[in-house]
């Protein structure tokens, strides 16, 4: 799916800004909230997460339907074009009504939808678009949840949403909402694959387009040069001895595609770019552009105080810059799909990204403390369709990112519970299928261990989520030591795979020091990461190392957490803890590629 584009053919209108919203009334029957405008609304931005945005509870920890409304002009300049309506996301579901008619839904909080609403709008007035927002998760959505009703002693309806995820459930409009225009003959999508060989980069292009088949393709170099050129829905482009897309240092191409029409004029254009880059998985290394590399850098979270889940473009400019100062090369978008406006600084700053569906949750016995009751998480959830569309939604999305060298098909999904391998096979396959080109993992949790994965052989990456002196071992960084070697040794010896540490972290309050470094203090964060440095480093078969987490981050209340996960390297407001001046000198002596 393209990202909305201005360019001599399409035009943009952003309908950001403050909407109209209250929460469901139950009181009001919902054709009632659809056919006139909403009564009894207060202010609410778009984009951010509603749930903190006021000082009452019932907003904060709604359950079920909220409503959004706002009104619109379409220019009459518009008349007889598409007029495409697209939400970046809506958590966790949406369903759109323009002037009073349905026009679109969608179920998945992190991934776009679109529908052209021309035959819906009025050119002579106003119109109004209402939006529906349903934040339940439940045994069949990605990520799981659980929704608890019951009556307490006065006859009062309690609903209380339970998940198995350790993130705040931020919910609302996430991402921008724009209109955007083309003609009727027009570019649907567009595909891009890239190899390399004696010099030459291979762009291999397929462009999806509506009601013709003539088409033009250029690609442009970053000064606008044309490098190489085709005509056709697709077909292959070389380009002589390329500028590759290099992690810290990246180097985008534009893939421009032209449609005409029977007299040869213009009728819809659309530039795409892209990196001139390999990704491979060879022995235990993982190579980009043949040379392997060494992943460092963090698991994130969209998350920030007062706007929660919603686009901040200040947080992501202020978050690269503390990645590239800290010295780190990576990330990975745990535990869902980020913005994809994260996605493009990604690929034009060179941060390399792993990309993760939002299958989080996947494991109803994780260690007791989450869900209380044990069942076999297989045989429990119901989520293979919505997984199958979550992974479909974010290749469409990200495939043409150079940025994007893996994709994670889950995160801590129970696999060491039977049925795990059933479950996911058909997942892999059909992540292989529909991008051939990008190794992908499932990332574990601590309790798969090399004897009881029943999924290692599924991943191209053995990925680790490991927190040996914090959960387990706590407080004992020398065992901590001896368990995490011997561990990393048996996948070794299991696998043959590389190894990838994607999470290891201890929660510490900023502020709290001691010269005994105790659980919870900076010191002991310190020496945490020192103890995991030590494993890593006599170990050449571990590919990377990304730190939980790289900033402090919201969860739901409860008895684990004060005021959220403490384990970021950097407070909620982005301020260093001890931990981010031991990384910066380790980062700084670790090459991109060894
Ligand atoms: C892992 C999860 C992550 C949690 C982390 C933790 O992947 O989402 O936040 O542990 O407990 O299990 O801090």
């Amino acid at each position: 799916m393209l990202y909305p584009q201005a360019n001599t053919k399409r035009e943009v209108i952003d309908l950001n800004g403050i909407w109209n919203f209250k929460l469901d009334d139950p009181y009001v029957v919902p054709n009632d909230l659809i056919q006139s405008k909403l009564q009894d609304t207060i202010p609410m931005p778009v984009p951010a997460s509603y749930n903190e945005l006021t000082e009452d509870i019932k907003i904060k920890e709604h359950v079920g339907n909220v409503w959004y409304e706002r009104e619109f002009y379409v220019p009459q300049s518009w008349n007889n074009k598409r007029i495409v309506l697209r939400f970046g996301s809506v958590t966790h579901y949406g369903k759109v009504w323009v002037n009073g008619q349905e026009v679109m839904e969608h179920s998945g909080g992190y991934t776009p939808f679109e529908e052209n609403i021309a035959p819906y709008v009025h050119f002579d007035r106003k119109n109004r678009v209402t939006v529906m927002v349903n934040n339940v998760l439940d045994l069949t959505t990605i990520p799981i949840g659980e929704l608890e009703i019951r009556t307490n002693s006065e006859g009062k309806e309690i609903k209380r949403q339970n998940y198995f995820h350790d993130f705040f459930n931020y919910s609302g409009i996430h991402r921008p909402i724009k209109l955007y225009t083309t003609s009727n003959q027009f570019i649907q999508d567009i595909t891009i694959q890239t190899d390399v060989a004696d010099h030459t980069g291979i762009v291999k292009y397929e462009a999806q387009v509506e009601e013709s088949s003539q088409v033009q393709v250029f690609i442009l170099d970053e000064n606008d040069n044309i490098v190489g050129e085709a005509s056709g829905v697709n077909g292959v482009i070389y380009v002589n001895n390329p500028i590759l897309w290099e992690p810290g240092a990246a180097y985008l191409y534009t893939l421009r595609v032209n449609v005409l029409d029977v007299n040869g004029h213009i009728t819809d254009t659309y530039d795409e770019s892209f990196g001139i880059r390999t990704v491979k998985v060879e022995g235990c290394q993982f190579l980009i552009n043949g040379k392997p590399f060494y992943f460092k850098g963090f698991g994130k979270h969209e998350d920030a105080e007062i706007h929660g889940k919603g686009l901040s473009e200040a947080i992501n400019v202020k978050d690269f810059s503390l990645m590239k100062w800290i010295g780190a090369n990576s990330f990975r978008t745990s535990h869902y799909p980020y913005s994809e406006e994260i996605m493009r600084m990604a690929d034009r700053e060179g941060i390399v990204v792993v990309d993760e569906v939002p299958a989080v949750g996947l494991h109803m016995t994780l260690g007791g403390f989450m869900s209380s009751q044990k069942r076999n998480t297989w045989e429990t959830v119901q989520t293979q369709e919505s997984h199958k569309q979550a992974i479909t939604e974010l290749i469409a999305r990200d495939k043409n990112h150079p940025c994007v060298v893996m994709w994670v098909v889950a995160n801590e999904p129970a696999g060491e519970e039977e049925g795990a391998y059933e479950y996911f096979k058909p997942l892999v396959d059909l992540t292989r299928e529909l991008d051939p080109t990008r190794p992908l993992t499932i990332v574990s949790f601590q309790a798969a261990t090399p004897k009881a994965c029943k999924i290692h052989s599924l991943s191209d990456v053995i990925c680790l989520n490991r927190y040996y002196g914090w959960y387990f071992n706590s407080g004992d960084l020398e065992t901590a030591e001896l368990e995490l070697r011997k561990e990393l040794l048996e996948w070794r010896d299991t696998s043959e795979k590389p190894v990838f540490l994607t999470e290891f972290g201890a929660d510490t309050l900023h502020g709290l020091t001691s010269a005994v470094p105790t659980m919870w203090t900076e010191e002991y964060q310190c020496e945490f990461l020192k103890t995991y440095h030590r494993v890593f480093d006599e170990l050449d078969f571990v590919i990377g190392e990304h730190v939980w987490n790289f900033a402090d981050f919201a969860t739901k209340q409860g008895i684990m957490r004060v005021d959220g996960n403490k384990k970021g390297v950097f407070t909620r407001d982005r301020k260093p803890k001890k931990a981010a001046y031991l990384l910066r000198e380790r980062y700084k002596n670790i090459a991109n590629y060894y």
